[in-house]
């Protein structure tokens, strides 16, 4: 143990607050690293342009062009973030034997085969899953489960049964549940004449897919709202009122996208309502700069506002974290690295408060001791606690060396 961490303990110890059960707690948190910042996401089952209103903007040399690259890329990410990892995939990473031309609406879970061989080669705590209902052909108009197109609805209803299929394959395999997130690019670019259908058709399309029937002890589904996209600006038919009335009405689960909401709009302060009504929510924790652009998560106040929520309602084991950002003009596994790690040190903030002395204050309405101790617990010695957590898990604190030379060494062969 470091000096440095020692007097730091002991500072903390001042407050009451434990370091160790903190690196203890910290450590047990698992975080679902996605693996879609790999590749800007491409996936394997299509050549076109990423589309549904997500953007990866730059051209950063190293890309990952197919599944041995990208998991090759994954296994580096990981031996620079600490905590429990679980791996994110969407449907578009299917892993198909050559000569396998069938659609989207058939993927089958042994497509999943190898990424599971790798998840448990690396020690990963589990996959969570998503269908992919972008970047396709049937994907027309814009428009996906509302598309008035009864032919396009049922492509896709059966594209996300499918993944429930694969979804529960993936939580008995590796022996942890699975989350399946839905998310939908449908909405429109200009003033709408009708706004209700869109929402009516989402909703038998959904209640189709949950018909067919899933083990809820192994598979968790969520439905992901957003506010709007570029291209479609006016409308979402994915709303938050729609998805979180449909949810609760439905007995599954909402997934919070911080860069899915007016910019003035706080998931930190949703997080205690849904709590208040839900066992189980999940996040995707990105970065918006303006809009939802999907930066790297840096170690700003949304991000430790966030993590306050978490840890302080006693909300670990119901919130479900997953990253999700897609910067493809940097090298992309010091964006995974950056992130991921930038989520890892607001957990540590979060769980190095004094709560519960922080509440008694607001309990008490002493408004000044609250604020003052907050303006002063800003000041403690938080980088000591990170280094030795860090340390213990047999990582570097610099990690730009390690990136530098994977570059060199592999990255750079891409051309
Ligand atoms: C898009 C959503 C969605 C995607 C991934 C690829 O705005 O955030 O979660 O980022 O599914
Ligand atoms: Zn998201």
């Amino acid at each position: 143990m470091s000096e440095l961490y020692d007097l730091a303990s002991a500072k903390y110890a001042m407050y009451g607050v434990d370091t160790e059960a903190a690196i203890t707690a910290l450590k047990a948190i698992p975080i679902s690293i996605h693996c879609w910042q790999g590749d800007d996401v491409q996936g394997f089952d299509t050549t076109g342009a990423l589309s549904g209103g997500i953007q990866a903007t730059g051209n950063y040399p190293g890309r990952a062009r197919n599944f041995d690259e990208l998991c090759e890329d994954i296994a580096f990410a990981c031996s620079l973030m600490p905590g429990v990892k679980r791996l994110n995939l969407h449907a578009s990473y299917a892993v198909k034997p050559a000569g396998d031309l069938s659609d989207r609406d058939e993927v089958k879970p042994e497509y999943f085969r190898p990424w599971v061989d790798f998840a448990k080669k690396q020690g990963l705590a589990g996959i969570d899953f998503n269908p992919t209902l972008f970047s396709h052909p049937m994907v027309k108009n814009g428009l996906t489960l509302s598309s008035p197109d009864e032919e396009v609805r049922a492509f896709w209803i059966k594209h996300c049964i499918s993944c429930l299929r694969i979804s529960e394959y993936l939580a008995d395999e590796m022996g942890t549940p699975c989350l399946m997130n839905i998310w939908i690019p449908d909405g429109f670019k200009d003033v709408p004449a009708d706004r209700l259908g869109p929402r009516l058709r989402l909703k038998d399309s959904l209640d189709k897919i949950l018909a067919a029937g899933y083990d809820k002890s192994k598979v968790s589904v969520a439905v992901e709202s957003k506010v709007f996209g570029i291209g479609i600006e006016s409308y979402t038919v994915g709303s938050s009122e729609f998805y979180m009335n449909y949810a609760a009405k439905n007995g599954i689960c909402c997934l919070l996208d911080n860069g899915h909401y007016h910019p003035t709009e706080m998931v930190s302060d949703k997080i205690p309502s849904l709590l208040a009504f839900y066992d189980k929510i999940a996040l995707h924790v990105t970065r918006g700069v303006r809009w939802d652009s999907d930066h790297v998560i840096l170690f700003e106040d949304e991000v430790k506002e966030i993590a306050k929520e978490i840890v302080r309602n006693d909300a670990i084991g119901k919130v479900m974290l997953s990253i999700d950002y897609f910067d493809a003009s940097i090298n992309r596994i010091s964006a995974w690295v950056t992130g991921q790690r930038a989520l890892e040190e607001a957990l540590l903030y979060a769980l190095l408060l004094p709560n519960r002395d922080l509440r008694k204050f607001q309990d008490e309405a002493r408004w000044t001791e609250l604020m003052a101790l907050q303006e002063q617990y800003k000041m403690l010695p938080l980088g000591a606690v990170w280094e030795e957590y860090l340390r213990r898990e047999g990582m570097p604190v610099w990690y730009m060396k390690a990136i530098q030379e994977y570059e060199a060494g592999v990255l750079s062969k891409r051309v």
